[in-house]
């Protein structure tokens, strides 16, 4: 398997497995447990069935077993959360802005642009605020997703570790072109970050195409 874009990768899809895994096996166990019992305590002439009373031993077994389960899949989820909710050390701020239907992307030195270009291995803290509906900014290929709203300031962080180009949705239905508010993210080395940042340029991407 080829590396993982971010960090959050590993750490998602683990929690992801462990829950879709465990729910698969119960659902297979029950449903096994379930059938075989329907055959085992069917309705048989002569033979009367009797209640049995007050097995603490199993009381205690279909108690712990679950609640262990439930706390351990709460425990993974929540802490993978967690590091996903935390700003990275010296965070690169970038101004995201969703509109119908399109994000646009602002530096700190003033630089617009409708692709998210960012450097590998440098910490990054979207700030993002809609103009005019919910919106939602999702890099699949990241595992990170959040809202974007009007009046209020998101926020996303990730530190990108392989180079590429990887996909940027929108994941809130926000009218009617939702389906094609789409913008990409282009993690590139430092130093192809620089010349690109350096690189005077106050036309954006998006008046240039118009
Ligand atoms: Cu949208």
């Amino acid at each position: 398997m080829s590396p993982a874009p971010t960090s959050h990768v590993e750490s998602v899809d683990f929690v992801m497995l462990y829950i879709v895994g465990i729910s698969v096996i119960l659902l297979l166990g029950i449903t096994a447990v379930m059938i075989y019992f329907v055959f085992k305590y069917h309705r048989k002439k002569g033979h009367k069935p009797v209640d049995i009373h007050g097995n603490v031993l199993l009381e205690i077994i279909w108690i712990a077993i679950p609640t262990i389960l439930v706390l351990s899949m709460f425990y993974f989820g929540y802490t993978s959360f967690r590091d996903i909710r935390i700003k990275p050390k010296d965070a690169m701020a970038v101004k995201v802005t969703a509109r119908m239907w399109q994000f646009s992307f602002e530096y700190e030195n003033g630089k617009k642009s409708d692709t998210l270009y960012v450097p590998i291995n440098k910490g990054i803290d979207l700030q993002m605020e809609s103009v005019d509906v919910n919106h939602s900014l999702y890099i699949p290929a990241f595992r990170i997703k959040e809202d974007v709203i009007k009046g209020k300031t998101t926020n996303l962080y990730f530190t990108a570790e392989v180079e590429g180009t990887y996909d940027i949705a929108c994941a809130e239905y926000c009218g009617l072109d939702h389906s094609m508010m789409y913008s990409q993210v282009k993690v590139v080395s430092a130093d192809s970050f620089k010349t690109w940042y350096s690189t005077v340029d106050s036309i954006t991407d998006s008046t240039k195409t118009k």
